[in-house]
């Protein structure tokens, strides 16, 4: 009977204990609580602060056409100022009221392999918008818009490559050839 009481005793104490520890420690972390709550408030803000002033993660939007009826774009080159992955989209308008052409962008600025790459893809004929369709050439172009018409104009959309310069041809025969080509240079913001 003294014994259980003991126990009883001994319980009580220990919750008490519990409920008092238990009750402590958060009083404490609360008030830290509020004010690490408050400090990341202000860290966002910060943060969303920056990226209003510098577009990180923003993408660019980019147009090109040809340089009237000449076989070649009406840039030589083309920048952007863009983090790497973000969305880099290219309006292609083919403002030749002859020719047809179409725009094909590297992952390289290599004219060597570009001029393989152009035999091939002239080969491969109107029907495939002269584009190859061997996977292994595929594999070293970003981006391509499709052969357009006179007057008609298309957009493609890509992830940024890292910053460097890349090469951007027409593969419509003797286009290339004749300097349908040019260079976009990519920066990091
Ligand atoms: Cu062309």
């Amino acid at each position: 009977m003294k014994n259980r009481i003991w126990l009883v005793g001994l319980l009580v104490g220990l919750l008490l204990l519990v409920a008092a520890c238990g009750g402590t420690p958060p009083a404490a972390p609360v008030s830290d609580g509020g004010d690490e709550d408050h400090e990341s408030e202000a860290e966002t803000s910060a943060d969303a602060g920056e990226e209003e002033m510098a577009p990180t993660g923003e993408g660019v939007v980019l147009e090109i056409g040809i340089k009237g009826e000449e076989l070649a774009f009406d840039k030589e080159t083309l920048e952007a100022t863009v983090a790497l992955g973000a969305p880099v989209t290219v309006k292609f308008t083919n403002t030749s009221k002859t020719q047809e052409h179409n725009w094909i962008l590297f992952d390289h600025h290599d004219m060597d392999q570009a001029s393989v790459f152009n035999d091939v893809a002239v080969a491969a004929g109107a029907e495939s918008s002269y584009f190859p369709q061997e996977e292994k050439y595929a594999n070293d172009v970003i981006a391509h818009a499709e052969n357009q018409q006179p007057g008609s104009s298309t957009t493609v959309t890509f992830a940024a490559p890292a910053p460097g310069e890349y090469l951007y041809i027409c593969t419509v025969p003797g286009h290339f050839v004749a300097g349908d080509w040019g260079t976009l240079t990519i920066q990091a913001p």
